[in-house]
């Protein structure tokens, strides 16, 4: 640890984006000169390793937060309402993964691509998008800024491991039960608070997060809605669809745009995507280069491939967005805004 550093806090720390914040800090060298890893009543003991050093996680209580200055949470929604305000209180810059806070005008919504100048009307609390809306504006930001946008229609491919460590165990065994020809009782997926649960090995459920009244899920609504407050764009058409899949990490969706500017190639968005930061452009469709959630895991870019024109729409186009969930769509742009605080002179 680093005298001249932060004094940071990990809450949810035991959880799968908690480790994936933990390796972040890590392989970034964030400037850490104390960190505290907590979590519920109920992991509170564990141990978990960070730079060499074996911690104990210990439980999150308000008090905790006393002398931090940057606090990442990812330990659900509840969690964050009932804490995130004593942090604020104590001094903290909270950093908050769950969907508690994104929509409250007075928390900025930020991917630093795309909107890193908004985390300077903070009041304490800035919101980390959610991981399918996340991928999705980092692809569609340099394509707005150069040709204007109009519409988006998304259909989501989205792996288990967005539901947490128990969700990607739920696959596993019933993966290998399903193999042994043994019986299975379903118990986490779609939505673990809700009385139906489905198979998810070998199976597709077009169902993440809960219902709303207008027949689309939560996570739909997030979507959109994030998006249009990301982007700046209230006018903005967005659509989506999301579906869970038996893939443990890594997200992918199907885009189809309509852009304001007539008379544009598919090419012209290629050279977008290859000069876009975060991005990697993999589209050679000849050779069979295309994102592929397997080979995104781990790393921090999001993947843009599969990028066609519309065959009937003049301005409208096909892209294929993948990137690792637990990172881009999480830790990773978690960190980044930490970044940012310090680049910015905020903190
Ligand atoms: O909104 O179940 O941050 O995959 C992202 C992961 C909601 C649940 C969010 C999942 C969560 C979602």
């Amino acid at each position: 640890m680093e005298t001249n550093g932060y004094r940071i806090a990990v809450v949810g720390a035991s959880g799968a984006v908690g480790q994936q914040m933990l390796k972040t800090l890590e392989e970034r060298d964030f400037p850490i000169s104390e960190i505290k890893l907590l979590s519920s009543k109920r992991s509170a003991g564990t141990k978990t390793v960070f730079k060499g050093k074996e911690l104990v996680l210990e439980e999150a209580l308000p008090e905790s937060f006393e002398g931090v200055q940057i606090a990442l949470f990812s330990a659900g929604g509840s969690v964050s309402k009932e804490l995130a305000p004593e942090a604020v209180k104590r001094g903290a810059v909270v950093i908050d993964n769950t969907s508690a806070f994104r929509m409250d005008p007075d928390v900025p919504l930020v991917v630093p691509e795309v909107n890193e100048e908004d985390i300077k009307k903070h009041s304490g609390i800035i919101a980390n998008p959610n991981c399918s809306t996340i991928q999705m504006v980092a692809a569609l930001e340099p394509i707005r800024a150069a040709y204007g946008l109009k519409k988006v229609v998304v259909s989501t491919y989205q792996a288990v491991s967005g539901a947490g460590t128990k969700a990607v165990d739920e696959l596993k065994e019933q993966a290998q039960a399903i193999l042994k020809d043994e019986e299975y009782t379903p118990e986490l997926l779609p939505v673990k608070a809700l009385e139906k649960h489905y198979q998810i090995a070998f199976n597709v459920i077009p169902q993440i997060d809960k219902f709303e009244e207008n027949g689309y899920t939560f996570e739909e609504m997030k979507m959109i809605n994030e998006t249009k407050k990301i982007m700046h764009m209230p006018e903005l058409k967005v659509a989506a669809t999301c579906v869970r899949l038996p893939v443990v990490t890594g997200h992918s969706e199907s885009l189809y745009i309509e852009i304001e500017e007539e008379g544009r190639d598919a090419k012209d968005i290629r050279k977008l995507m290859e000069n876009a930061p975060g991005i990697t452009l993999q589209d050679d469709p000849e050779n069979q280069v295309y994102p592929m959630p397997a080979f995104s895991e781990g790393k921090n870019d999001v993947f843009v491939g599969r990028i066609r024109n519309d065959l009937d729409q003049s301005n409208g186009f096909h892209l294929w967005v993948v990137s690792d969930n637990l990172l881009k769509g999480a830790a990773w742009n978690s960190v980044q805004i930490a970044e940012s605080l310090i680049k910015l002179k905020l903190i």
